[in-house]
């Protein structure tokens, strides 16, 4: 028997489980990529894994997989599900999670009810995805795609310091497998929206055809540390004051184009940082995303024609490329496909372009991908208040379900 429904229970208690993991005193969740926190996160999913019956493996980018196969379907190429459990800093907690456990919670179903898909069925966990410790973002699902030499990738140095190569080992998440070492036959991603748009037009699933494109640059402006009291304004060279002009340069023309290009300054921070010292160094990082990447090449041109501004001002700027991405198209098959199926279930579906980097960007350069989305409560997501109705995480996973019925032949 082909089962139509997933247990909500089991769903909505592991999402809850999960998310109990990496708060700190003051009830803030943080599993920042190959923290102690991560860890924790990646033990608590590979007992679960395991729990379900599925063959446990982790590459060498610390990538996690549960594989059900058979005898009669271990030939053939997996069908892919997944996304991350790392979070950003006082995260919400189904940003990734929602992903990867429901998933799992679909390969449940279908094990349980003894289905036999022509081919096997894989859940993926990828390190990383959140470049907030470990730029660029979708690190791992990068390196499983081939799209970032993994030596390159164990070399990369985090905020703080630390080699993600020497975290990986220190959290016991080191794997043996090569990545790359499983070809997907297709990948399918369940995400929450994180953005207004299903929820303001009363739909409750979003059929992501594209990915804008993303481009993440950290710069440095040096200018003249001074005296914040004695140094007349015609005199300095604030560098703190130049990068919150470029913070504001930016917006404005993000806000003056009527596109949907965005623009954010996420991190900035001065030196010496001393209330009476005119700041001689600034460091910022900008993150640039357009659905064109046309235009999201006029925004990188743009930003560099004012920093170059600023050079004949007497600054001096230094940028360093952190990630860049170009805009992604999914599927046309499987978009159509994640439709009919919602339709099949009387949920109203809209065809979306998703504003957040995801793993499915980079696995489509091996498969192809698409991915599903269920509304975000009020639009808001890398944020505690980060929800989703549990009736529409249910839905999402039971259009997963019936979408893995069709991709692995399920009769
Ligand atoms: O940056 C992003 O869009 C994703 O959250 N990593
Ligand atoms: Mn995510
Ligand atoms: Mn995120």
């Amino acid at each position: 028997m082909i089962p139509t429904t997933i247990d909500a229970t089991r769903l909505l208690d592991g999402l809850a489980a999960l998310g109990r993991i990496g708060l700190d005193a003051d009830g803030r969740r943080t599993r920042l990529a190959a923290t102690d926190a991560d860890r924790e996160g990646r033990d608590h999913l590979v007992a679960r894994l395991a729990a379900a019956g599925l063959e446990v493996a982790i590459d060498r980018i610390g990538n996690i997989f549960g594989v059900w196969a058979s005898e009669e379907n271990a030939a053939a190429a997996p069908l892919l599900l997944g996304s991350h459990i790392d979070t950003v800093v006082n995260a919400g907690h189904l940003d990734g999670c929602y992903g990867v456990l429901g998933a799992l919670e679909v390969i449940e179903t279908l094990k349980a009810a003894g289905t036999r898909p022509a081919r096997p069925i894989a859940v993926a966990a990828f390190t990383g995805e959140e470049g907030a410790r470990f730029a660029p973002d979708m690190l791992g699902s990068l390196v499983f795609a081939g799209g970032l030499p993994l030596d390159e990738a164990l070399a990369t140095v985090a905020t703080d310091g630390a080699r993600l190569g020497d975290e990986l080992a220190r959290i016991g998440h080191a794997g043996t497998l090569d990545p790359g070492h499983l070809r997907p036959a297709a990948y399918v991603e369940l995400h929450i929206e994180q953005g207004p748009v299903l929820e303001r037009e009363g739909f409750r699933i979003g059929a992501v055809e594209t990915l804008q494109g993303i481009s993440w640059q950290k710069v440095t402006i040096t200018g003249q540390a001074n005296h914040a009291g004695t140094t007349p304004m015609s005199m300095r060279r604030d560098a703190g004051l130049a990068a919150a002009r470029t913070a504001v340069f930016l917006a404005e023309r993000a806000n003056r184009s009527n596109t949907p290009t965005v623009a954010t300054v996420g991190r900035m921070s001065f030196a010496p940082d001393v209330i009476n010292v005119v700041p001689a160094r600034a460091t910022f990082t900008v993150d640039l995303r357009d659905p064109d990447e046309g235009r999201l090449r006029e925004e990188e041109a743009a930003l560099s024609a004012h920093l170059a501004g600023l050079e004949a001002e007497g600054f001096a700027v230094t940028v360093e490329r952190l990630a860049r991405f170009e805009p992604v198209v999914f599927d046309a098959a499987i978009v159509a496909e994640i439709e009919r199926v919602a339709r099949a279930r009387g949920l109203p579906v809209r065809r979306i372009t998703s504003g957040a980097g995801h793993d499915a960007q980079m696995v489509a350069r091996l498969c192809p991908a698409a991915m599903i989305f269920v509304p975000s409560i009020g639009g808001v997501s890398h944020n505690p208040r980060e929800a989703t109705a549990d009736a529409d995480l249910v839905a999402g996973a039971e259009v997963l379900l019936d979408l893995v019925v069709r991709l692995t032949g399920i009769r």
